[in-house]
């Protein structure tokens, strides 16, 4: 299959999340401790819970590479849930423990959640049932895809970053961060704040969270550096690649909005002062003064970066609970607790890439195919040496 997409299966408290990608070409060679980075990077960040300190993902390849080479068929991927050994009595796929699925009985959703819902459309009693997969545990395997897709992208020269603008009421949601901003985000710092300055105002409001049993959500901008001129189309509603990312950014749990550049601060300005003006030299070409549009215009990228800003909501799990029913009962009862992140919003900058990354590497699949690496470049450079000769 020459489009890059992925599939995944896995409970959060099962014994394993798998994935498969299809539309890797052959010969793309992929750097095993870089792409185990990027798991890595998921499962970091100040206001994470204890599951945190269980899990230590990793990548377990088990088709479709050779020898640290991809070989052209389907790469499927396995990573382990080390949680489940806890869970084995309540979770096993073929023999669980009555006493011990009771124990972990959900019957007060979470408002926020599909929990109830869930229950409802597919007729589950227990709530366990919907909020197993429902988990953002999930976004492991978009991370997993998604370092797939960065390797592809990598030999093509496109890059992608992220960085948290806000947490909570601390931050600017707004900032606009250039790419060297973006660079310059530590994954080892607390929150991978863009602005160190502001980090400390977040920690103390994810600490206030925390006391008070709450949760936090925030703002993150991820850029992509390095895209061709002319991905996606204007043809159709569904070729748009703004739409595309909107729609693959949207889908990660808790994401609630997504604007392309300045898309929300747009709103507010005059034309002139929205659009990038046009100019051109002949070592850049066409080139724009400014980057507003993030890199889209009509749906097809324009060569600037692509530049996506991501609102999270807070987690819909909170310690103190929140106002619920007892779906055994009917009587009112606050939503359960066990253990939960305060937030989880370095964490989603991550996914953000990962997402963005599987989008790119699709409309570079759909735009240049080939089914080997080689194929794929000469289809690119040719294209590319057309752009510039324009
Ligand atoms: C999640 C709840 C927490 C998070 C989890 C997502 O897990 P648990 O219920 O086991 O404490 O830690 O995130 C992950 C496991 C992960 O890998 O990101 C939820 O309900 O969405």
């Amino acid at each position: 299959m020459s489009r890059f997409t992925f599939l995944s299966a896995g409970e959060s408290h099962g014994p394993a999340l798998t994935v498969i990608v299809t539309g890797m070409p052959a010969g793309v060679r992929l750097d095993r401790e870089r792409m185990n980075r990027d798991l890595a990077r998921r499962q970091h960040g100040y206001g994470r819970g204890g599951r945190m300190k269980i899990e230590r993902d990793e990548l377990e390849v088990t088709a479709g590479v050779r020898g640290g080479e991809t070989i052209g068929s389907p790469v499927s991927v396995l990573i382990r849930n080390r949680d489940f050994d806890n869970w084995r009595g309540a979770m096993d796929p073929w023999e669980i423990d009555a006493a011990e699925a009771n124990k972990r009985r959900v019957h007060a959703p979470r408002p926020g959640h599909v929990d109830l819902i869930g229950g409802m459309k597919y007729d589950r009693r227990d709530l366990r049932d919907i909020l197993e997969r429902a988990s953002a545990r999930e976004t492991a395997s978009r991370v997993a895809a998604g370092a797939f897709a960065k390797e592809l992208l990598r030999a093509f020269g496109i890059e992608i970053r992220s960085g948290v603008v806000s947490v909570g009421p601390a931050g600017d949601p707004e900032y606009a961060p250039t790419w060297e901003e973006l660079g310059a985000v530590d994954d080892d710092s607390p929150l991978r704040a863009v602005n160190r300055e502001q980090e400390a105002a977040m920690i103390a409001e994810v600490d206030r969270a925390r006391e008070a049993g709450e949760t936090l959500g925030g703002t993150i901008v991820t850029a992509a550096r390095g895209v061709p001129i002319g991905l996606g189309s204007y043809g159709q509603w569904t070729e748009k690649l703004d739409g595309r990312i909107a729609q693959a950014i949207l889908s990660i749990h808790a994401v609630k909005a997504v604007a392309i550049g300045d898309g929300v601060a747009n709103a507010r300005r005059i034309g002139s002062e929205v659009h990038d003006p046009i100019g051109f030299d002949e070592e850049r070409r066409y080139y724009r003064t400014s980057n507003r549009a993030g890199g889209l215009e009509g749906g097809v990228t324009n060569g600037e970066d692509v530049v996506v800003r991501v609102s999270m909501k807070p987690i819909s799990t909170l310690r103190r609970g929140l106002p619920s029913v007892d779906t055994e009962t009917h009587e009112p009862h606050r939503s359960q607790w066990e253990r939960s992140d305060v937030t989880a919003v370095p964490a989603c900058g991550v996914v953000c890439e990962a997402m963005l990354a599987v989008v790119l590497a699709d409309a570079m699949r759909e735009k240049f195919g080939g089914d080997s690496l080689g194929e794929m470049k000469r289809n690119y450079e040719a294209y590319v040496a057309s752009v510039r000769s324009y």
